[in-house]
């Protein structure tokens, strides 16, 4: 028996095996039964702004394949599935005109799901505003956040008598950050006061949604996904430790402190230049009651002043290489369990925690029909142990959802980067089981054995 299987008893038997996708990164069929544009059709239509140009007009034609794409998901044996519902296709105008079309895809899919006894979670946005919306300002304008809400009390009128979980926004820290401040993700601006703007906007309108979505169905569980990554000091000297201080207001605390404190941190005007806006009454607003909190979880950093102030604000990454996966990403397993310790001593009233996103990618081989992708195994058995870890330090962790169910489009990296258990030949869409998607099957039945 391995360690891993060793620590699988610590796993309640309610306990969420799941894996997650997008919207934006596997369905394709982006102009197809009245879809609206998005900011991603725009972005990565644009020039320069992904990996060889490419887009997600196909993906992973999941549109059209999802019925074999489940079929497939229920022979890996996964108790839960989580997904997002791409705005425009539900509202292609941004707001008012819903689109029946649209509703009736998700509506078969989570019909599909619960045939084959899985149970899905839905992510309201991933990062696919309708276009319309960006045209009025987009995340920067405080009215977004009503537009999401209404859109959120549509979604759960349509399909709350049958998904139970339900995820306000997936990582808001690349809304903000990725896509207002480096300008790497759509909509591509490069702006601070924008990034700590949208920032603002984001957590409102996650508020505001999960007040609209619990006066519609009292039984909905509402959550909003963060990615976080802890931060080491290199050493204790004082000047490593501020220096650390700092990157995890930027990764960590920008987020949680607004969610679970109803405050910013202090030091965020220090990094960003810029002060978030100050509305009266939005704070308390933003500090909604959850009932869990999703965590993506990829790495950790090591972190150290540099000798000369850099911007935007003076941190250096020193995490050590010499094991990293195919984004360049050091594997810290225990970082995982660091920080969801770290998260329950420090914040009091943080709900149960659920891992909606954790995997890795790797430069995969397919040899004679097989992907012997073990340090993805490796990668995933080390991260559930951590989790396995934290529990057995009474942390409250309700779920994992391994990212991803399928190799899919990565963003502005486009498909050079595979994160999936199940292989994605682009040109003829052939699925092929990986190595670890067998492996990911074992494991869960043991769990629940
Ligand atoms: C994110 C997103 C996913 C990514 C994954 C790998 O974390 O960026 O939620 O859409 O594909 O994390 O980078």
């Amino acid at each position: 028996m391995t360690t891993l299987e060793k620590k699988l008893k610590l796993f309640p038997p309610t306990f969420q095996w799941g894996v997650a996708s997008s919207a934006y990164q596997v369905e394709g069929a982006v102009t197809e039964d009245g879809k609206g544009p998005s900011i991603w059709d725009i972005f990565s239509h644009t020039p320069g702004k992904t990996s060889q140009g490419e887009n997600g007009d196909i993906a992973c034609d999941h549109y059209h394949r999802y019925s074999e794409d489940l079929s497939l998901m229920k022979n890996l044996g996964v108790t839960h599935y989580r997904f997002s519902v791409s705005w425009p296709r539900i509202f292609p105008d941004g707001r008012q005109r819903m689109n029946v079309k649209g509703l009736g895809f998700y509506g078969r899919m989570v019909d599909t799901l619960l045939s084959h006894n899985i149970t899905p979670i839905i992510t309201l946005y991933h990062w696919d505003l309708p276009l319309a919306l960006q045209e009025q300002g987009g995340w920067q304008n405080r009215d977004t956040a009503h537009a999401f809400a209404d859109y959120a009390e549509t979604m759960v009128s349509a399909l709350g008598d049958r998904v139970k979980q339900w995820i306000t926004h997936n990582e808001p820290w690349c809304t903000a950050y990725l896509g207002h401040f480096s300008g790497e993700h759509a909509p591509g601006i490069k702006n601070a006061q924008a990034a700590v703007d949208a920032a603002h906007y984001v957590l409102l309108s996650h508020a505001l949604s999960t007040m609209a979505m619990r006066a519609t169905r009292s039984d909905a569980k509402i959550g909003i996904t963060l990615n976080l990554s802890p931060v080491y000091p290199k050493d204790h000297s004082q000047e490593n430790q501020k220096a650390a201080g700092l990157q995890d207001v930027f990764n960590n605390r920008w987020f949680l402190d607004p969610l679970f404190k109803g405050e910013y941190p202090d030091e965020l005007p220090t990094i960003f230049g810029v002060n978030p806006p100050d509305i009266a009454g939005d704070m308390e607003i933003i500090r909604q009651p959850l009932d869990f909190l999703g965590i993506n979880y990829y790495s950790a950093q090591v972190i150290a002043a540099p000798v000369r102030d850099q911007a935007p604000w003076p941190v250096v990454h020193i995490t050590s290489k010499d094991r990293v996966t195919a984004m360049g990403w050091p594997v810290i397993p225990e970082g995982l369990s660091k920080l969801l310790v770290d998260l329950s001593t420090h914040y009091q009233d943080i709900p149960p925690f659920i891992i909606t996103e954790n995997g890795a990618a790797y430069e995969d081989v397919v040899e004679d029909g097989k992907i012997h992708d073990t340090e993805r195994i490796l990668y995933l058995s080390d991260h559930i142990a951590a989790v396995a870890d934290a529990m057995a330090q009474d942390v409250n962790i309700q779920g994992y959802y391994l990212w991803s169910f399928m190799d899919n489009f990565e963003w502005a990296l486009g498909y050079s980067k595979r994160f999936g258990i199940v292989h994605v030949n682009y040109s003829t869409q052939e699925r092929t089981l990986k190595d670890s998607f067998l492996w990911y099957r074992h494991l869960i039945k043991k769990a629940l054995s």
